[in-house]
């Protein structure tokens, strides 16, 4: 009997394979967060590239290129706007809500670089002063009385708030531009990054502490956790790291380029930008280092400002996109006018004198003047390919819904502005750049509760859906469209596929049991969900539909009858089996070949033959002839009188 013996190698190696199998595929969940809207300015030429909120969260500030703009947080209304002439580069609120700093795009020998407005009057202040070129980075003390800002002299000034004099300057240390500054929460220290990488640690004094940190590459986020024990750092080329304040490093990750950090107000994560083809905001667990969730953009991020909920975690994240929009990601909110009573032909809740989309297929009212009806007015007449789309397709052993949704002209012009430059920079808008948004689509919402809910409205006669796999494409309204088009919406479609279990059988009745709203982080919730046209087709069946499909029809079923098909041509059997059995084909060709010229060898063989039989014919019949001749001249022995009688 063989032993086996197990060495520490091998049990090293189960072990792992165990630890492997056993591990949780770590893939980071979703925020729960997706595209919800965006704000812009009427410039077209204004790139936004700076944002930032008021720490009570009613105010967002946006830095365009000439323009910086004062939304309302609550309601997107625009409150003030000013022209600047250059680009903005960084936009701070006072930690007290009293004062917007600005930073632009100069010179060194310019005196304006750094502006100030008064939150309060919405008033340009007449107080300037100079920094580096490019300013990237401006940061407020605590108690809203000093303004750091990168000097020309690769280092930093202290700015008093009142004249923006300057009350402290920091510098010998860096040997290129400052690309960073903070302060520290107890505001005793600045913490200053470079474009070479390196960072260093002052006293609010402006004296180093001889504390320093290097990066491989300009540093575009730092700051404090919030006990200053910890510093946060970004480098351009997506390196995050966590320092001790005194000296240590403690946690890093590779991401793969870097544009933006934040820490959360409680410190446990820290949000950043990722950059590049795939951006994203992601959120790291400070104590781990593990991904804590992501949202996937579909468009440049430069910038962000964040809403935090009960959590510390995201629940609103304004971005600027090098366009002139701001996207903003959050979750679902009710739409004005929800539940108000009156009548509400679309039933979505919002009366109809409230509703800005009465009939509910995305045309708003005041726009909805062409259709087929001339009893009705045609905003109570919904366009039957704008309104919520849902075709069922039934094959042999597969069930697969498209809910197709339209988005408003308004939203989805938005959406190509900044979807333009998402992968090129420039004023076409590629596939890839569409795929792009859908991608991001499928990537932030709950495609697992959107299986789930298509699953439990569906009953059929016959068996059941399973599993259910979800996609997103664009159909319409993207790729290619001009940039001056203004009205083209465009169609997206959110895709499950089914497994039919048992196979389809004939008649097949599909009921559906209600009309599922839009699920967590969906881009469907920009959009009219009521009422809904229905199309069930399929491989072997009839096409049926059924549209309008309102709310208060609840349960509705349709039948899909088999389409029996004719029997096949001859011609059609022979193709059919060509294209399944190719060797068939080839074999009956071929005997047809050999037939072919079977008989058009024995056709020339038998020609030959009557050649030589007619020949022979001819020979057959002269030669009696001849023997007669001969058998007369063998005569000549004959008598004269003999010859004379015979003659
Ligand atoms: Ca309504
Ligand atoms: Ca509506
Ligand atoms: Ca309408
Ligand atoms: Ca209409």
């Amino acid at each position: 009997m063989r032993m086996y013996r197990i060495t520490d190698l091998q049990l090293s190696s189960i072990m792992m394979l165990l630890l492997i199998i056993i591990a949780p595929i770590s893939a980071a969940t979703s925020s729960g967060l997706s595209y919800s809207g965006s704000l812009s300015n009427t410039q077209e030429s204004s790139n936004s590239q700076a944002v930032d909120i008021n720490s009570d969260n009613t105010l967002l500030a946006t830095g365009y290129n000439g323009v910086l703009t004062i939304h309302s947080i609550e309601d997107n209304a625009l409150i003030a706007s000013f022209e600047l002439i250059r680009q903005i580069v960084d936009v701070k609120f006072s930690p007290d809500g009293t004062t917007i700093a600005i930073s632009l795009i100069g010179s060194e020998v310019r005196t304006d670089n750094i502006q100030l407005i008064d939150a309060e009057s919405l008033q340009l202040l007449n107080v300037n002063s100079n920094s580096n070129s490019e300013t990237k980075s401006i940061s407020w003390s605590p108690d809203s009385t000093v303004l750091a800002v990168p000097n020309s002299d690769n280092g930093v000034d202290v700015l008093r708030k009142s004249d923006l004099s300057i009350e402290a300057s920091l510098s010998s240390g860096h040997n290129t531009d400052v690309s960073c500054i903070a302060f520290s929460n107890s505001g005793n220290e600045i913490l200053s990054g470079d474009e070479s990488g390196r960072v260093l640690l002052w006293d609010r004094q402006g004296n180093p502490t001889g504390k320093q940190w290097e990066l491989n590459s300009e540093i575009v986020g730092c700051g404090f956790g919030n006990n200053d024990l910890r510093i946060g750092l970004l480098s351009e080329s997506g390196i995050l790291k966590t320092v001790d304040v005194n000296g240590g490093d403690i946690h890093q990750s590779d991401f793969i380029s870097g544009s933006e950090m934040h820490w959360s107000s409680d410190g446990t994560y820290i949000h950043l930008i990722e950059s590049g083809t795939r951006a994203k905001i992601i959120t790291v667990e400070t104590s781990t280092f593990e991904v804590k969730e992501e949202t996937i953009l579909f468009h440049r991020a430069s910038d962000f400002a964040f809403i935090e909920n009960s959590n510390y975690l995201p629940e609103k994240i304004f971005i600027s996109t090098d366009t002139q929009n701001i996207a903003v990601y959050g979750t679902a909110e009710l739409p004005l006018g929800y539940g108000v009573n009156g009548a509400d032909l679309d039933g979505d809740m919002v009366p109809d004198h409230i509703d800005l989309d009465d009939d509910g297929d995305s045309i708003l009212d005041t726009w909805d003047i062409n259709c087929d009806s001339t009893a009705e007015e045609c905003s109570m007449v919904p366009n039957q390919d704008d309104i919520r789309n849902l075709n069922v397709w039934i094959n042999h052993s597969s069930l697969e819904i498209e809910d197709v949704i339209t988005l408003s002209s308004q939203q989805s012009s938005h959406i190509r502005n900044m979807s333009r430059k998402s992968v090129i920079s420039d004023q076409q808008l590629s596939h890839s750049e569409s795929v792009m948004f859908s991608n991001s689509i499928c990537e932030n919402m709950d495609t697992e509760d959107f299986a789930d809910s298509w699953k439990a409205a569906i009953e059929l006669s016959i068996g059941q859906v399973e599993n259910g796999f979800v996609s997103c494409h664009i159909r319409s309204g993207m790729t290619l469209t001009q940039i001056d088009d203004y009205r083209t919406r465009i169609k997206v479609v959110l895709k499950v596929s089914f497994t039919l279990f048992p196979d389809a059988q004939y008649p097949l009745e599909l009921s559906l049991l209600y009309q599922p709203e839009a699920t967590d982080a969906s881009i469907a919730n920009l959009a009219e969900a009521h009422p809904i046209k229905v199309v069930l087709d399929g491989e072997r069946g009839f096409l049926v539909s059924w549209s309008p499909w309102w709310v208060e029809d609840n349960k509705i079923t349709l039948q899909l009858i088999e389409e029996i098909p004719p029997d096949p041509t001859l011609l059609e059997t022979f193709v059919d089996v060509t294209v399944k059995y190719p060797w068939i084909a080839v074999f009956v060709i071929l005997m047809l070949m050999a037939t072919v010229l079977f008989y058009i060898r024995s056709r020339n063989a038998s020609s030959v033959d009557l050649e030589f039989a007619f020949d022979e014919f001819e020979d057959i019949a002269e030669t009696p002839a001849r023997e007669e001749i001969v058998e007369f001249e063998e005569d000549e022995e004959l008598s004269e009188d003999e010859i004379m009688r015979r003659r």
